[in-house]
């Protein structure tokens, strides 16, 4: 049985786990910090979660793992048949996680951990984002999902990035970035799904964990 390592306040975690639940892909987890271990290091060089175990060996890379899943179980499809259509769809999720989710990372320090961001920072992130979010806006569709008419991996990316990313700039930039984008109706409308309810309350569960703990390790 495949296992995912990690923690569920991380988003990339829970990207993995949605598509795991929504595949109906049986699953177990391991709940694993990202302490720089001799262990973890072993199975995600970088240190970094999540890290899935199949039979084969170790997957580290969220999108690396979630493109594993998709040929390994294609029972329940999260991307189009169609090459050009799931290439679409694959070009949404970098556009999220690559030019707005890692571009946003550089204020978590101060969103969500109570460090603190310099001046010179905030205004390159500022800046970054407003030029990415207009590119993702030119790509998103929210019709009612992120990509088109269907849910897919696209979705569960969106559905845990946008939210931090919009916390993130307006706890720290006074400017929600995503503000003129359907996010919060969107949002909604994913909570309605089983799945997405059961990762969002694992979520609290491990933020009640988190806050227990001296270090940060996100
Ligand atoms: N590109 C990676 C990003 C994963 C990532 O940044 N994970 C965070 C937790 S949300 C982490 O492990 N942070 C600890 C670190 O970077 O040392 C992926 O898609 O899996």
């Amino acid at each position: 049985m495949i296992k995912l390592a990690g923690f569920a306040l991380s988003n990339y975690y829970n990207k993995v786990k949605l598509v795991l639940l929504e595949k109906n892909i049986p699953f177990e987890e391991e709940l694993v910090w990202t302490d720089k271990s001799a262990g973890l290091l072993a199975k995600s060089p970088l240190g970094k979660i999540p890290y899935i175990e199949t039979e084969e060996g170790a997957l580290c890379e969220s999108q690396v793992i979630v493109d594993y899943l998709e040929q390994r179980y294609p029972l329940t499809p999260l991307l189009p048949a169609d090459p050009f259509a799931a290439a679409k769809l694959k070009e949404l999720i970098t556009m999220i996680e690559l030019h707005l989710e890692l571009v946003a990372r550089e204020l978590y320090a101060e969103a969500f951990f109570g460090g603190k961001v310099s001046e010179e920072t905030k205004t390159r992130t500022h800046k970054l984002l407003k030029r990415n979010v207009a590119a993702f806006a030119h790509l998103a569709r929210f019709a009612p999902y992120v990509g088109g008419t269907e849910f897919s991996l696209a979705d569960c990316a969106a559905l845990v990035h946008l939210p931090l990313i919009s916390i993130a700039s307006k706890n720290v930039l006074g400017e929600d970035v995503l503000a003129d984008l359907p996010v919060r109706d969107y949002l909604a409308m994913l909570a309605q799904r089983p799945h997405v309810q059961r990762v969002n309350a694992d979520r609290k569960i491990n933020q009640d964990l988190m806050a227990k703990r001296t270090s940060k390790p996100v």
